[in-house]
This record gives C-alpha cells, sequence and structure tokens, in this order.
C-alpha cells in the first residue's frame, strides 16, 4: 500500500467463534463496522468496497468433534472460502482487509495471500504464540494454532488450507506483545527460531527500536508484509472486549506508535483485526481501538 497511490480496500467480515474458547467474537465484524470503519478509510481517501461476511456455521447447529481440535471441519470449510474470498481482491488489485471473528481465521486469509505472495512477511500482534498444535494445545481451540498451521506445523487440514504448505516461513514472521506462550510454543519458537518481542522485551526496548527490527525482518527478501493484529495484543484496560484477556499488554499508544511506523514504512499489503468480542465490552471501546489503530496503519496523522 503507497500512501501515494492509495490502493482500494476491500473488507471481508468473518463472525468466527468456533476457534475460541468462548461465544461473542463471532459480533466482532459488526462491532467494528458500528465503530465506523468503513467511513475511518473513506475520509482518509480510500475506495473502500464492503464485501460483507462470509458464512460462518453456528455452534449449535455442529458437533463440537475432537476435543483436541474443536470444530475443525467447520472452521477448514471457512477457512477454504475465505483463502479464495481473500485470493479474489488479490486478483482485483486491492488491499484485503479482514475482520475477525477469532485468531483461526488467519489460516484462511494467510492461505489465500500466500498465493499472491512468493515470500510474505508476517506481523502478529498478540498476546498469545497460536503456536499450538492438537499434540501441544492446553483447550483444543484452533485460535491457539493459526500461525503453527501457516508455518506448516498441525493437522493436515489446516496446514494443507487452499491446497499448498506451508504459507510462510519462520524466519519472515514477528510477534509482538507475546506474554502467555505454552511449553509447546516455547519449543517450536526455539526449534525455528522465531522472532517474538515479549511484553519484557517492549518494555525495555520500547515500541520504536522493536518496530525498527520487525520492519528489518518482515522486508528481508519478501515481496509483501501482512499484519495479523489481536485486539487481546493490547492491555484489557485498553481493550476489555477480548475473549483471552491477558493483564500487563500493549498500551493504547505502543500500539499507534506501531501502526504510525507501519504507515511509513510504505510496505503493508494485507491486513487483519480479530479477536473482539463485543459481548466482554463496554460501549464498543474496543472495537473503536481497532478502528483508529486501522485509520493510523492507513496513514491517518495527527499533523
Ligand atoms: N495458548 C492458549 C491455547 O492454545 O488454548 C490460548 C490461545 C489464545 C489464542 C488467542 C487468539 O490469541
Ligand atoms: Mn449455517
Ligand atoms: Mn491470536
Ligand atoms: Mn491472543
Amino acid at each position: 500500500m503507497t500512501a501515494q497511490t492509495k490502493q482500494p480496500i476491500s473488507i471481508v467480515g468473518v463472525p468466527m467463534d468456533l476457534g475460541a474458547g468462548r461465544r461473542g467474537v463471532d459480533m466482532g465484524p459488526s462491532a467494528i463496522r458500528y465503530a465506523s470503519v468503513k467511513e475511518k478509510l473513506t475520509g482518509l481517501g480510500y475506495q473502500v468496497e464492503d464485501r460483507g461476511n462470509l458464512h460462518v456455521p453456528t455452534p449449535e447447529s455442529h458437533e463440537e468433534g475432537d476435543q483436541q481440535l474443536k470444530y475443525l471441519r467447520e472452521i477448514t470449510t471457512v477457512s477454504e472460502q475465505l483463502a479464495q474470498e481473500v485470493s479474489t481482491i488479490k486478483d482485483n488489485g486491492r488491499f484485503p482487509l479482514v475482520l475477525g471473528g477469532d485468531h483461526s481465521i488467519a489460516i484462511g486469509s494467510i492461505a489465500g495471500l500466500a498465493k499472491h505472495h512468493r515470500q510474505m512477511g508476517v506481523i502478529w500482534f498478540d498476546a498469545h504464540g497460536d503456536l499450538n498444535t492438537a499434540e501441544t494445545s492446553p483447550s483444543g481451540n484452533i485460535h491457539g494454532m493459526s500461525l503453527a498451521a501457516s508455518l506448516g506445523f498441525g493437522h493436515p487440514d489446516l496446514v494443507q488450507c487452499a491446497g499448498y504448505a506451508p504459507k510462510i516461513k519462520p524466519e519472515n514472521v514477528v510477534i509482538i506483545g507475546a506474554r502467555e506462550l505454552d511449553p509447546g510454543e516455547k519449543e517450536l519458537i526455539r526449534k525455528q527460531g522465531i522472532r517474538v518481542f515479549t511484553m519484557h522485551d517492549v518494555d525495555r526496548m520500547g515500541m520504536g527500536a522493536v518496530m525498527e527490527e520487525t520492519l528489518n525482518i518482515v522486508t528481508n527478501g519478501t515481496d509483501g508484509v501482512h499484519l495479523s493484529l489481536d485486539l487481546d495484543g493490547l492491555d484489557p484496560n485498553d481493550c476489555p472486549g477480548v475473549g483471552t484477556p491477558v493483564a500487563g499488554g500493549l498500551t493504547y499508544r505502543e500500539s499507534h506508535l506501531a501502526m504510525e511506523m507501519l504507515a511509513e514504512a510504505n510496505v503493508l499489503t494485507s491486513a487483519e483485526f480479530v479477536e473482539v468480542n463485543p459481548i466482554l465490552d463496554s460501549s464498543n471501546r474496543t472495537a473503536k481501538v481497532a478502528v483508529a489503530l486501522i485509520g493510523s496503519v492507513f496513514g491517518e496523522k495527527v499533523l
């Protein structure tokens, strides 16, 4: 996306909550639209189409299935559809902006994107690693497995979404904001050499230095950069409406600085904002933060 050309944007909502441990995040796309995401972007001079929502099965109408891969069948079905949708948006020469829904949707968005990018950088803002497999997951919730699957680790139905694997390489992935990692995730991080800026790193280095290093990593040898922003990466005091809140997160300003530096770098080719859960929110605050961050990453400035 270059500020000069203002690439047209296509919004797609994925009201998915089957990958999460609690209901409600399926209302995330509506909450973000209600927080005027389209108006924010048109106000910045972008041409925006809203392609509506993908159809997602409701939990009532489906069995949970394997307790270590809950709703695997439904999630793989939606992931394939999202991969197709995102690929179509790329074919149309537009910028895909995906609204979640729980973080399992990243399996489909990254699968659709990687068909258009030989080597894509990924910035994963999250309190968590989302690097579990069925064997290492403490919950069986697939939103905790989506980055692992995109890297080629986990159940074949997730790893092979859109018919190929892997989608991305560990040397092009950066996680920012991590503060709750499971043993299996730590092992994968060590084995694969994935760059993780924990909250300790953010505190010590400052977000400016973190983003300088992140930008170097995700643009090194890549032909695109995807932002996968999980609102639970921010502190629950700023973003209470998320499904798996973890204390001690990124501040509102640290997150905005990261988005502003991303906008200045002019390297972003796609983005998704996930895990907004209005049921756990107050006066749609979390969706409003998401829209404010979207404004910053698309170039909104104070001066
Ligand atoms: N690591 C835990 C699990 O795998 O169940 C919690 C995952 C939360 C995932 C949210 C989307 O970031
Ligand atoms: Mn249905
Ligand atoms: Mn996540
Ligand atoms: Mn998370």
